[in-house]
């Protein structure tokens, strides 16, 4: 065992300067890359120490000096990256973001890093793996109350990774307007919500899972299993 915390990289996402408030006016064509704070504070409280990875990175320079790495939440993926087109549903899209995270991806792949993946974070492992995506289910998109409130059950399979950190079932909170349609190449749907909806996912032999909900975003944050399981596999690499 080595003395050492596991680095685990967190994407984050790229906003102009006249869309952060309180951004001077001098700055408005600027970029920023943002992140938010409640991923890193997952990680660091199971014990791993949070890289944020600016946008701008070359993937391939950075994913193998690391030892886990963590796909963020946000905007949602240009449906031409599963071969769909538009639909007037479709949200805001950011194709600097969905380039960069397929490229991280794939050097995920290459290096057999452990992931996890947080909502966006699920949907973009899905593509990548080849699966689709339904482009609005607004019943998910529970966005009038507080963050943390969990407002729908998620099923497991027993015996599944996710059986295995959470029990049989858990309430969630639930801000996603998008969810899994078909699923990608090995990958397991292995969480349900009552609908039927695709709410976590695991890889079927590589250390890989994600979920829809936002468990940093829950009062549960600082000790929630997938944050420590995504740092004992990465630590395993150590
Ligand atoms: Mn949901």
């Amino acid at each position: 065992m080595v003395d050492q915390k596991p680095l685990i990289g967190i994407t984050g996402r790229r906003r102009k300067g006249d869309k952060l408030r309180g951004s001077l006016k001098v700055m408005n064509h600027l970029s920023f890359d943002v992140y938010w704070v409640d991923y890193a504070q997952g990680i660091i409280a199971a014990g791993g120490i949070p890289v944020f990875l600016p946008l701008s990175l070359d993937p391939s320079e950075i994913i193998p000096r690391l030892d886990g790495i963590l796909m963020s939440g946000g905007a949602d993926i240009d449906p031409r990256r599963y071969g769909a087109e538009p639909e007037p549903e479709l949200q805001s899209i950011e194709p600097v973001r969905d380039d960069f995270e397929l490229k991280v991806l794939e050097k995920v792949y290459e290096n057999n890093l452990p992931a996890a993946g947080i909502c966006r974070g699920l949907q973009i492992l899905n593509v990548y793996a080849g699966g689709t995506l339904f482009q609005d289910i607004p019943p998910h998109a529970v966005r009038e109350e507080p963050p943390s409130s969990r407002v729908h059950e998620v099923t497991f399979d027993e015996g599944s990774v996710f059986s295995g950190l959470y029990g049989a079932s858990m309430q969630v909170n639930s801000l996603h307007h998008q969810s899994i349609d078909r699923l990608g190449d090995g990958f397991l749907a292995t969480g349900l919500s009552s609908d039927d909806g695709i709410e976590a996912i695991e890889h079927s032999d590589r250390p890989i899972i994600a979920v829809q909900w936002h468990p940093e975003m829950l009062d549960t944050r600082d000790s929630d299993p997938l944050f420590q399981w995504l740092v004992q596999r990465s630590s395993e690499r150590l």
